[in-house]
């Protein structure tokens, strides 16, 4: 189905019943922590793993291994530190890795909470910084992010800037890390060849099973193992580690959040389908429609409930409510309509019971917030005016939420 083709016709939503978050698969009704926590939850993970983004395979690498990839310089006038970070997930030298580029506020007197979040086009992408790495990996060609042939030139230095505001993060206090998607996993479908996908195959075995990992799979796990450095930089304090990500990228941060309990908070901001909009609505993107396009992001099994989402034994409020009891805010935009605001809205609101049975408080309201009136406690919500993408309002009410969680 084309994206004019989508139903963007709320009475044409169909009627629908979300799979119960607090009824285990024995048909127990979940009321106590012990029972959340020891199974209601792990058959939860179970259930998006084997059928929505897949499991990330058994076997562990050697552990990353950590240099410098630049110098460490000043930004922004001496207001922030900017570090790059090479992570080498396997020897020899050719083999994958990533660059984590970090920015720390300069006046700190302590380990400083901090955003990790993957981009879409490379870290030199993310501020006109002339001393950042240019990334040299593929990426998608657009002539807007100044790449050509699949290759970065000197034109894309900042051309993500709005999306990333290193000043006012500094100024108030938090570091910022990122690190390109494609370090991780190229976005096209190539059939698991190239990204990471290939260090982990059995002897004999040449893409993941139908209930393997996906490119989302391999983001998120890219982000653990930022996380892993993140976790021992001193100057980073551990405990106070955001995940965020925007939409393809904010359907892997949700993901990464519900694997890795070392995240103290989780961000999506207008992730849509297949990260935080009920599949069940068929608003917008629907699952055929994402497993067509995009049949690389899921595991293979996900594209069976094309056109058959009722029979989901999940549904995306239930990958919200895997952040539980850890904050997790979710954002929409008015004009966004393929990604399903008020799909995003309902699927926070219903992942509420496992926060309310964590002793936590969820979105709590009645109905749809106003236009930039942000709502929730320890799930947070908010639809702002405009269309998809990240902007400065989106960031500050990121930072005021982790101000009330992780100060
Ligand atoms: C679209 C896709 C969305 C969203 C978006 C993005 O083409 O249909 O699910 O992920 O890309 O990542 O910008």
């Amino acid at each position: 189905m084309a994206p004019s083709e989508a139903n963007y016709d709320e009475t044409r939503v169909p009627a629908y019943d979300l799979p119960e978050l607090l009824v285990d698969a024995g048909g127990t009704t979940v009321s106590t922590v012990e029972h959340w926590t020891g199974t209601r939850r792990p058959e939860i993970m179970r259930l998006f793993e084997e059928h929505v983004y897949g499991k990330n395979p058994p076997q562990a690498l050697p552990p990353v291994e950590v240099s410098a990839a630049a110098e460490a310089g000043e930004y922004l006038d001496g207001a922030a530190e900017r570090r790059q970070i090479k992570v080498r997930f396997s020897p020899p030298a050719d083999h994958p890795a990533m660059d984590i580029l970090l920015y720390l506020p300069a006046r700190r007197t302590g380990p400083v909470p901090l955003f990790l979040g993957l981009n879409f086009y490379g870290n030199h992408t993310i501020q006109p910084d002339p001393d950042i790495v240019l990334s040299d990996r593929w990426m998608r060609s657009d002539p807007a992010h100044g790449v050509v042939d699949h290759r970065a030139t000197e034109a894309s230095r900042g051309t993500s800037a709005s999306r990333w505001p290193v000043e006012r993060l500094v100024a108030r206090g938090y570091g910022l890390a990122t690190v390109y998607c494609g370090d991780l996993d190229p976005d096209y479908d190539d059939g698991f060849q190239n990204g990471i996908h290939p260090l982990f195959y059995r002897p004999g075995q040449n893409r993941p099973d139908a209930d393997e990992w996906g490119t989302i799979g391999a983001w998120a796990w890219g982000l653990s193992r930022a996380l892993d450095y993140l976790v021992i930089d001193p100057d980073i304090d551990s405990r106070r580690i955001a995940v965020m990500g925007h939409s393809r990228l904010g359907k892997t941060s949700l993901w990464a959040g519900a694997r890795d309990e070392r995240f103290a908070l989780v961000i999506s901001n207008n992730s849509g389908c297949g990260g935080a909009a009920l599949s069940r609505r068929r608003f917008g993107e629907t699952v055929r429609r994402i497993t067509t396009t995009f049949p690389h992001w899921f595991c293979a099994n996900f594209a069976r409930y094309a056109d058959r989402e009722d029979d989901l034994p999940v549904d995306q409020h239930m990958l919200i409510a895997l952040a539980a009891p850890r904050p997790v805010y979710v954002a929409s935009a008015e004009e966004d309509r393929w990604a399903d605001p008020r799909g995003e809205f309902l699927a926070a609101l219903h992942a509420g019971p496992a926060y309310r049975l964590l002793g936590m408080e969820g979105l709590d309201v009645t109905g749809m917030p106003a236009i930039e009136a942000p709502v929730g406690r320890h799930i947070g919500y908010h639809i702002r005016h405009g269309g998809h993408g990240v902007t400065a309002y989106d960031w500050d009410r990121y930072m005021d939420f982790a101000e009330r969680h992780m100060h």
